[in-house]
């Protein structure tokens, strides 16, 4: 017969991941000398909504109403705009097929797009979604946001990048340390109010950067989002989008059925 799973849907870890330590972390209150111990949060579920299972998510944004993103892939990589409640995708543009499209930030009416391993940021016009022009960087492209100044990107290593937008130079970095540890896979980005919220790849934790410092100055535990149905045909989670006008984030992932209007609460 059926058996009567209880899911995490509500944002409460499920009992069988209660007494699971986070992969990748130390006890509380151990922290190197000088750093911070990372306040430690969950996510708390507001609501939830469709997303296209066949979307690779690399990058997720809110501006004005909807959702922007990045999917990835070779052959399938895009650019959409959608609906945040139906999860459709009201516009979509597909780039080349050798390009893996990754992280995406917006600056002005412009939307940035990296790419994985082909060294070329795409810059794209809003509300039209035209080309606009092509920048060329060294190494890989992972995350990217836009913190009002500068475009702060990563790579899968630990550290972050700050790139003047009109150029796309780099013109400070800074490296990440979780208790004065190297944090590295940081993946998705998103910059809000003078901090950087990073996922960290092939983990559900999320955590929250001072990119001045480097430091991390919170852990999120977003474990349980999806139920177990959900997650069989499901990737990482990969992608933070942050709304300003609900004080929410929207959280969702790659090949991921649902996004999850989300707070983080204290644990
Ligand atoms: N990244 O998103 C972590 C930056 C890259 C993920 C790439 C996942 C591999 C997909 C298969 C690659 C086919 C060549
Ligand atoms: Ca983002």
């Amino acid at each position: 017969g059926e058996e009567l799973v209880i899911t995490g849907r509500d944002g409460e870890r499920r009992d069988d991941e209660r007494e699971t330590p986070e992969p990748g972390t130390t006890e509380p209150g151990t922290a190197e000398p000088g750093t911070p111990v990372p306040e430690r949060l969950r996510v708390n579920v507001i609501r939830s909504f469709p997303h296209d299972s066949r979307a690779f998510t690399q990058g997720l944004l809110w501006h004005e109403g909807h959702l922007y993103e990045s999917t990835g892939q070779y052959r399938r990589s895009s650019l959409r705009r959608v609906a945040l409640e139906s999860g459709e995708v009201l516009e979509r543009r597909d780039l080349e097929p050798r390009i893996f499209a990754e992280g995406l930030a917006r600056v002005g009416d412009r939307l940035y797009q990296l790419s994985w391993q082909e060294g070329q940021a795409f810059v794209w016009s809003l509300p039209a979604f035209e080309p606009v022009r092509t920048f060329e960087y060294d190494g890989e492209g992972w995350g990217l946001c836009h913190d009002g100044t500068h475009l702060v990107m990563s790579d899968g290593s630990d550290e972050l990048f700050f790139r003047d937008p009109e150029t796309f130079e780099i013109v400070r970095r800074v490296q990440v340390r979780e208790r004065g540890r190297p944090l590295d896979q940081l993946n998705e980005l998103e910059c809000v109010d003078g901090v950087v919220w990073a996922n960290v790849w092939q983990t559900e934790r999320i955590v929250r950067i001072d990119p001045r410092s480097g430091h991390v100055t919170a852990v999120v535990d977003a474990r349980g989002l999806l139920d177990d149905e959900e997650r069989e045909d499901a990737d990482v989670l990969n992608g933070i989008a942050w709304i300003p006008e609900r004080g929410h984030f929207v959280i969702t992932g790659k090949y991921w059925p649902r996004m999850f209007e989300v707070e983080m609460v204290p644990r």
